[in-house]
C-alpha cells in the first residue's frame, strides 16, 4: 500500500476486480454515472424504457406516471399485463421450457429440481382449482405455508387469476393469522397439514383453524390443504379441501387473467410505529419490473447463475427475490426449507457447495450466529466446504456490522466475492440503495449509493438537504414504479405514514436515519427513527408487542417495551412490565416472566418474545403522564443514565428496572 497517498475516506473500501467489472451488466462507475444521468434527465422516459425492456405487455402503456392524485401515484396504468406470464409462459417461449426453476432442497435435504414447464403446469392446475371455487380477479387468497414449491406455486397461481394474495409468515400466531385474514377479507386460505423445520414437524393447518374459530375472518370460503408430512389434521367439510383432490381433475393450461400495471398483485403485512399492522398493497407492473430489474443489476444475474435467496416467502425479500424477480428473468433459484443450523451449522455452506450457488443473498443476522457456530463448531466451519461456485454475495433486512462484513467477505467469498448491501423496504418492492458489483468500491458498513432511477436523499426535519457527513432523515424526492400503492383500506394512514405533512407531502419517508460518507456521499443507513425495532431482521412494532402484553389482564397491569443492541439479533426485544399483583421477586419473577413469553408467542409469535422482561411497580413517566421510553432505552442497555429523572414518581424504580428475567 502507498502509504504517501492515504484514501481520504474509506480506508477499508474494496474496488471490483477488473474480471467482475468487465463481465457486469453495469460495467463500471461510468456505466452507474450514465443510468443515474439518464433518469435525472427524464424520470419518466428512463422508466418507461426499463419497463418496456423487462416487462412483456399484452396491451401496451401509452401514460408512464399518473400524479394527479398524488401521493396515490400510478404507473403504466392502461399497460396490461400478467405477473405469472412474465415470470413462467414468457420463458418458455424463449425456449426456457427445460431449464430448471427452482432447485427444492427440504428440510431432511431431499432434492426436487423443477423444470420452468412442470412449474407453469403446477401454476395453471392451482390457478384453475382456485378459478373451479369461483375465486375471481380482485378476491383476496391468504396464503400459509413454509418455504416449499408450493408456497411459490400458490403465489404465481394467484398472479394469473388476477386475485390478491397475502402470505403470513408460517411462525405467525393464530391471533396474527386471524388478524391478517380479516383484514384482507380473503375468500380462501391456502396452507399444508403441517410444516417441517429442523426436523421438528410444526402445525399450520390446526393454527388456520384456530384463527378462524377466533372469528371475524366469515368471508372465508375454502381452506385448500397441501399434503407435507401426512400428519393427522382437523378437517371441516366442506370448507375444508385436500389440494390433491382438487388438482386431479384440473387442466394443465391456464388463460391468464391480463390486468392493469395497477391491479393489486399482493398485499404484505409488516410493522408500524403505532396500531396494529399495515397491509401493504403493491401492484403488478411496477412491482414486477423492479423485481425483475434488480435481480438482474444488483446480483448481475447471468442465464448461468444459481441464485439461493434465504429468505422465507412469508417476507418480502421471499416475494421479490423469491417468487417473482429470479422467475422474471428465467433464472435457477434455489428453495429452501429448512433452518440454517439443522442438522448441522454447516447447512448453507454445503448447500452452497452441492447446488453450485453462484449467487447467494442472506441476512447479518444468520451470518452472525453462522460466525458463531463456526467459531464453537469447527466442523461446522465454511473452511470445510468448497464455496468456489460463488460470485456476488448479499445482505439484506439490517445494518451489516463491519466485523461481520469481513467475515462474510473473506470465509464465504474466499475475498473475491463483491458483497452487495442492498437497503430496501416492505414498501418499496426491491432495492432501494445498494451497491452494484461490477460499477462501485465496497464500503463494509454502507449500502452504497441509489439504485439507477431511485431520487433517495438525506434531509433535516424541515425537508431541508442535509451536508454530506452530516447525519438526517432518509427520503425517496421522487416516486418510482414498485412503491406501496396504498395501506389496504386506510388510505389516511398511507398518507400520513409515508408522505406526510412535515415535508408538506411532497417526498416519501422511510422511517429510517441516514448519513452520507462526506467525500463519497455513500449512505449508511442508521437504524429506525420511529418505534419500530428490527429484531433478526424482522420488523415490529414497540406498540404491537405492548398491546398483546396488556391483552393479557389477569397478569398485566401495564408494559413499555424497547429495542436494545443485540450482538446476535441486531437489535433484541426488552419490555418493561408492571404487573396487576405485588412486584416479583427471584424464582416467581423468572415464572411470571416465561408466562409472558409464552402469551406473546401466542398473540403475535416465537419471534416477538421479549429477550429480556423486568418488572417495576411503576413505570418512569414525565409529568404529563408520558412513558420515559428514552430512559427506558439506557436502562435496557444497562447505562447508568445522565438523564433528568427529577420528574420521577418514584425512583426507586429505576433499580427494579435494572433487573432483567
Ligand atoms: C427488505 C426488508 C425494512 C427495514 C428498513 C431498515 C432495515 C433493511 C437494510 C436495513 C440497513 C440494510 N433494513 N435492509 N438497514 N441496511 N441493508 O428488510 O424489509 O422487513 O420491511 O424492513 O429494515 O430499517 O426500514 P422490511
Amino acid at each position: 500500500m502507498d502509504l504517501a497517498t492515504p484514501p481520504v475516506t474509506s480506508p477499508s473500501a474494496y474496488s471490483p476486480s477488473k474480471e467482475t467489472v468487465r463481465n457486469a451488466h453495469i460495467s463500471g462507475r461510468a456505466a452507474y454515472d450514465r443510468l443515474v444521468a439518464e433518469a435525472e434527465a427524464d424520470h419518466e422516459a428512463y422508466w418507461a424504457r426499463l419497463a418496456r425492456e423487462f416487462i412483456t405487455w399484452k396491451t401496451p402503456f401509452t401514460k408512464v406516471l399518473d400524479e394527479r392524485n398524488a401521493p396515490f401515484f400510478k404507473w403504466f396504468e392502461d399497460g396490461t399485463l400478467n405477473a405469472s406470464y412474465n415470470c413462467l409462459d414468457r420463458n418458455i417461449e424463449r425456449g426456457l421450457g427445460q431449464k430448471t426453476a427452482l432447485i427444492f432442497e427440504a428440510d431432511d435435504g431431499a432434492v426436487t429440481h423443477v423444470t420452468y414447464e412442470e412449474l407453469l403446469e403446477r401454476v395453471c392446475r392451482t390457478a384453475n382449482a382456485l378459478r373451479s371455487l369461483g375465486v375471481q380477479k380482485g378476491d383476496r387468497v391468504v396464503i400459509y405455508m413454509s418455504m416449499s414449491v408450493d408456497g411459490v406455486v400458490a403465489m404465481q397461481a394467484c398472479a394469473r387469476i388476477g386475485a390478491i394474495h397475502s402470505v403470513v409468515f408460517g411462525g405467525f400466531s393464530s391471533q396474527a393469522l386471524r388478524d391478517r385474514i380479516a383484514d384482507t377479507g380473503a375468500v380462501v386460505v391456502l396452507t399444508a397439514d403441517q410444516q417441517v423445520r429442523g426436523g421438528k414437524h410444526l402445525p399450520l393447518k390446526a393454527v388456520v383453524d384456530d384463527a378462524l374459530a377466533l372469528g371475524g375472518c366469515e368471508s372465508v370460503r375454502n381452506v385448500l390443504v397441501t399434503r407435507r408430512t401426512g400428519g393427522a389434521v382437523p378437517f371441516t367439510a366442506p370448507r375444508d379441501l385436500w389440494m390433491a383432490d382438487l388438482l386431479a381433475v384440473q387442466p394443465t393450461t391456464c388463460e391468464p387473467e391480463w390486468v392493469s400495471a395497477e391491479h393489486p398483485l399482493f398485499l404484505l403485512y409488516t410493522s408500524g410505529s403505532t396500531g396494529k399492522p399495515k397491509g401493504v398493497q403493491h401492484s403488478t407492473g411496477g412491482y414486477l419490473l423492479h423485481a425483475a430489474l434488480t435481480c438482474k443489476w444488483t446480483f448481475d444475474l447471468k442465464p448461468e447463475d444459481v441464485f439461493w435467496c434465504t429468505a422465507d416467502i412469508g417476507w418480502v425479500t421471499g416475494h421479490t427475490y423469491i417468487a417473482y424477480g429470479p422467475l422474471a428473468l428465467g433464472a435457477t433459484e434455489v428453495v429452501f426449507e429448512g433452518v440454517p443450523t439443522y442438522p448441522d451449522a454447516g447447512r448453507f455452506w454445503k448447500m452452497i457447495q452441492d447446488h453450485l450457488v453462484t449467487v447467494f443473498y442472506t441476512a447479518p443476522t444468520a451470518i452472525r450466529s453462522l460466525i458463531k457456530a463456526a467459531e464453537s463448531t469447527p466442523t461446522a466451519h465454511p473452511r470445510n466446504y468448497d464455496l468456489s461456485s460463488l460470485r456476488i454475495l448479499g445482505s439484506v433486512g439490517e445494518p451489516i456490522n463491519p466485523a461481520a462484513w469481513e467475515w462474510y467477505h473473506q470465509h464465504i467469498g474466499g475475498g473475491r466475492c463483491p458483497i452487495v448491501d442492498t437497503f430496501w423496504q416492505t414498501e418499496t418492492g426491491g432495492h432501494m440503495i445498494t451497491p452494484l458489483p461490477g460499477a462501485h468500491d465496497l464500503v463494509p458498513g454502507s449500502c452504497s449509493l441509489p439504485f439507477p432511477g431511485i431520487a433517495a436523499d438525506v434531509v433535516d426535519e424541515a425537508g431541508n438537504p442535509v451536508p454530506w457527513g452530516q447525519g438526517g432523515i432518509l427520503v425517496v424526492k421522487k416516486p418510482w414504479p414498485a412503491m406501496i400503492r396504498n395501506v389496504w383500506g386506510d388510505p389516511e394512514r398511507y398518507k400520513s405514514s409515508y408522505y406526510p405533512q412535515d415535508f408538506q407531502g411532497r417526498y416519501y419517508l422511510a422511517g429510517d436515519g441516514a448519513i452520507r460518507d462526506a467525500v463519497t456521499g455513500n449512505f449508511t443507513i442508521t437504524g429506525r427513527i420511529d418505534d419500530v425495532l428490527n429484531v433478526s431482521g424482522h420488523r415490529m412494532g414497540t406498540m404491537e408487542i405492548e398491546s398483546a402484553l396488556v391483552s393479557c389482564t389477569r397478569l398485566v397491569a401495564e408494559a413499555a417495551v424497547v429495542g436494545r443492541p443485540d450482538d446476535t439479533t441486531g437489535e433484541a426485544i426488552c419490555a418493561f412490565v408492571v404487573l396487576k399483583g405485588t412486584l416479583p421477586a427471584g424464582p416467581d419473577a423468572a415464572a411470571i416472566a416465561g408466562e409472558l413469553r409464552s402469551w406473546i408467542a401466542r398473540e403475535i409469535g416465537p419471534i416477538a418474545k421479549p429477550k429480556d422482561i423486568r418488572f417495576a411497580e411503576n413505570l418512569p413517566k414525565t409529568r404529563s403522564g408520558k412513558i420515559m421510553r428514552r430512559l427506558l432505552r439506557s436502562v435496557a442497555k444497562g447505562e447508568t443514565s445522565t438523564q433528568d429523572t427529577s420528574t420521577l414518581e418514584n425512583p426507586a424504580i429505576l433499580e427494579q428496572l435494572g433487573q432483567a428475567y
